[in-house]
């Protein structure tokens, strides 16, 4: 009679429940939860022509952990081809770094352009 036991000694119930499954009511617990890896995306830079390229490369330095030499590299992109990707994020940490720097570079007084994209 496991289900008078439950009723009376909660705890006991706990203790020999290992698989997490309410056997007796049938509802599914934490283990059936199909865990999804988040979704990722894109955070690109874009070139525009009052930006200073030593701001876009501590941005990226600072930002997007890039060292000097890939920093200057990628600025470079930017400034040649017109964007480039800083960086593949969750969205949470996407959506920071875009409110971050968007934010660095209008106190600056620059027009820096820094946008999201979805799936890499
Ligand atoms: N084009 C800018 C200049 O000549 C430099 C620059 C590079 C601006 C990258 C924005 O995302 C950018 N000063």
């Amino acid at each position: 009679m496991y289900g008078m036991r439950r009723m009376l000694e909660p705890r006991l119930m706990a203790e020999h429940n290992d698989d997490e499954t309410d056997h007796e009511s049938g509802i599914a617990l934490k283990d059936d939860v199909a865990v999804q890896p988040p979704r990722l995306f894109t955070v690109l830079l874009l070139n525009d022509d009052y930006t200073p390229m030593e701001f876009v490369v501590e941005v990226l330095e600072k930002h997007f952990d890039k060292d000097h030499a890939v920093a200057t590299e990628l600025m470079m992109k930017v400034h040649q081809e017109g964007r480039a990707i800083a960086g593949v994020y969750p969205y949470e940490i996407a959506e920071t770094k875009v409110l971050t720097v968007t934010e660095k570079a209008r106190k600056a007084g620059y027009p820096l352009q820094c946008t999201l994209e979805r799936d890499s």
